[in-house]
């Protein structure tokens, strides 16, 4: 063919413009079949022109092929019959069948000196019970420029043909109708209400009236078919050296439109997704806060618990004082054993073990709570399935792989942090904190004791100091009364440190129990934060490079409208 200069351009363009929609659609990672038609669309402009034969099984495809030939070529059948793609290109011999890259595509040569320059392709049927056959033909659809849509006089446009031109429309290609098998329609006006019939059908789908021929492949091939005749000539127009032109070139543009379409499409998918999944991110933020919010209600709890435990030794405590430090137990106060044991049972009384509880259960909540949060944040990812529309793209892959992760995450901490270990190490921070508070008077206790025990040890501690000085025996007569206020003194000012060592401990371990749930969230969360922000930003690249191919695409169409 020869091309002018101003046709050198728009093939130049026209080549620019499709590799850069591969570029584009690889980078934003569409579906591999989509970068794939993007890829094909850029090389069959280099390639044949393709006529293409579609229809419904049993249409009589094959035996067009034949009759337009008039050779008995390709395989015809009542039943399904045609299983792959024939590709049949201008040769002076009849050739042998050549398989090409793809396996379902076999190419042969034969004498075609109508159609030289173009390649008549046959198809296998639509809306037969083999699948695979009907995919194949929709698998080529782009890839044709000019489409031959047989459908057969005796049950002319069913509901599956409208489906498939459907799909032909959304690929933008030139269409033809063919009804075959015209012989059996007996008057001029069956034939005529045929026609209109698959006229109206096929304007429904394409929005314009296409040529509706009708033939008999089987009279063609008998001598001779007055309609085939007809079809002939109307090929040998349409395919004249400008309009085969025409049509290559704006079949692959065509193509990239549908691309384009579905590319945006996703995009637009893919930003309702990221609206939802930031959404998602802030409710698990707001369940954080609340997750917080219980925790400090308990521990406020908590801390009034532990005073009021302290507060009812403190009156044990003080009765104890007044109770003992008389002349009238003189004998008892010189038995410092005794009176320490005494102290013990009837001051310090339950204090080790109602503080170990009140540890133990402020403990069993941190952890119930904790447990819980990141229940709640399995069932929430549960609830986060990808959508449909961004099935098989590179971000629908990327974001599943980041949601599994939180998932992970969560998972793995409810299945590896057991509640005792948790509990053990809260316990454990806990008493070491309550050991390093009270550690000077608490002396002779090593570790691994309960905080319990400590602050019994700590309670007993302070009989020593009331006892001072008085194992002398040199009691003068305002000796006790002054013994007995300082210890109270003393009691008070215990039981403010045992209290405020407690509350510190407590605030403490609340604290870092917010520091590592908070820590571990982020851990988790983080990489899918990025995510989404990155993803953003991506798309909103891909709509300004989606206008502006958007643009260039319709400038070329326009273009090559004008060739005509
Ligand atoms: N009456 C009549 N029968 C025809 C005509 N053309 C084809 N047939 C018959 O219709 C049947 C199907 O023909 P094929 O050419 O194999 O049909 P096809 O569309 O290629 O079918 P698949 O390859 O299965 O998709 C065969 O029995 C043909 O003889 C025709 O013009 N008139
Ligand atoms: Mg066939």
């Amino acid at each position: 063919m020869l091309v002018s200069a101003k046709t050198q351009d728009l093939l130049t363009r026209e080549r620019t413009l499709l590799s850069d929609l591969q570029a584009f659609l690889e980078l934003q990672g569409a579906p591999p079949e989509t970068v794939e038609h993007a890829r094909v669309a850029l090389r069959t402009l280099d390639e044949a022109f393709l006529l293409v034969v579609v229809g419904e099984f049993n249409a009589g495809k094959s035996s067009f092929v034949n009759a337009l030939l008039g050779a008995s070529v390709l395989p015809e059948g009542v039943t399904p019959t045609t299983d792959r793609i024939y590709v049949l290109v201008h040769g002076e011999k009849p050739g042998q069948m050549e398989p090409t890259r793809d396996p379902f595509v076999s190419r042969l040569t034969y004498p075609l000196p109508s159609l030289e320059g173009v390649a008549l392709v046959d198809t296998p049927g639509t809306n037969a019970i083999i699948r695979q056959h009907q995919a194949l033909t929709e698998g080529f659809l782009p890839r044709a420029d000019l489409l031959l849509f047989l459908t057969s006089a005796d049950r002319p446009f069913t509901e599956s043909e409208r489906q498939f031109l459907s799909l032909a429309a959304k690929w933008g290609r030139s269409v033809i109708m063919v009804v075959n098998k015209a012989d059996l329609l007996e008057t001029p006006a069956q034939k005529e209400q045929v026609k209109e019939f698959v006229q109206a059908g096929a304007r429904g789908v394409l929005g314009l009236t296409p040529p509706v021929v009708l033939i008999s492949a089987r009279q063609e091939q008998r001598g001779g078919d007055v309609g085939f005749a007809a079809l002939r000539a109307l090929l040998q127009a349409r395919l004249s050296e400008g309009e085969r032109m025409r049509l290559k070139f704006s079949s692959p543009l065509n193509t990239a439109s549908e691309l384009l379409n579905g590319e945006a499409q996703r995009s637009e998918a893919a930003r309702t997704t990221l609206m939802e999944d930031q959404r998602f991110l802030q409710e698990l933020e707001a369940q954080r806060e609340h997750h917080r919010e219980t925790m400090l209600g308990e521990l406020d709890g908590q801390l009034n618990r532990v005073n009021r435990l302290l507060a009812e030794f403190e009156v044990r405590a003080d009765k104890f004082i007044d109770d003992k430090l008389r002349f009238s137990n003189l004998r008892g106060l010189m038995n410092s054993r005794e009176l320490e044991e005494q102290f013990r049972r009837e001051a310090v009384a339950d204090l080790p073990e109602a503080i170990d509880r009140q540890f133990g259960s402020m403990i069993d909540r941190f952890v119930e709570s904790n447990m819980h949060f990141w229940e709640d944040v399995q069932a929430f990812l549960i609830r986060r399935q990808p959508s449909g529309e961004v099935a098989r793209t590179r971000f629908s892959y990327d974001r599943a792989s980041l949601l599994e992760g939180i998932a992970g995450s969560a998972k793995d901490h409810l299945e590896n942090t057991t509640e005792q270990e948790l509990a053990r190490r809260l316990s454990k921070d806990a008493e070491e904190a309550m050991m390093g508070a009270m550690g000077g008077l608490a002396g002779g206790l090593i570790g691994g004791v309960s905080i319990g025990a400590i602050i019994g040890a700590t309670a007993l501690d302070f009989t020593g100091g009331i006892l001072a000085g008085l194992a002398l025996g040199s009691l003068g007569l305002f000796v006790l009364p002054n013994k007995r206020l300082q210890a109270h003194r003393q009691l008070r000012e215990k039981i403010t440190q045992l209290r405020e060592a407690l509350e510190r401990i407590v605030r403490r371990e609340y604290e870092r129990e917010q520091e590592r749930a908070d820590a571990r969230l982020n851990d988790a969360v983080s990489p899918y934060t990025r995510f989404t922000q990155q993803e953003q930003t991506r798309l909103q690249d891909a709509a300004t490079r989606t206008a502006d191919l958007q643009t260039r695409l319709n400038a070329l169409k326009n273009e090559i409208q004008a060739l005509a």
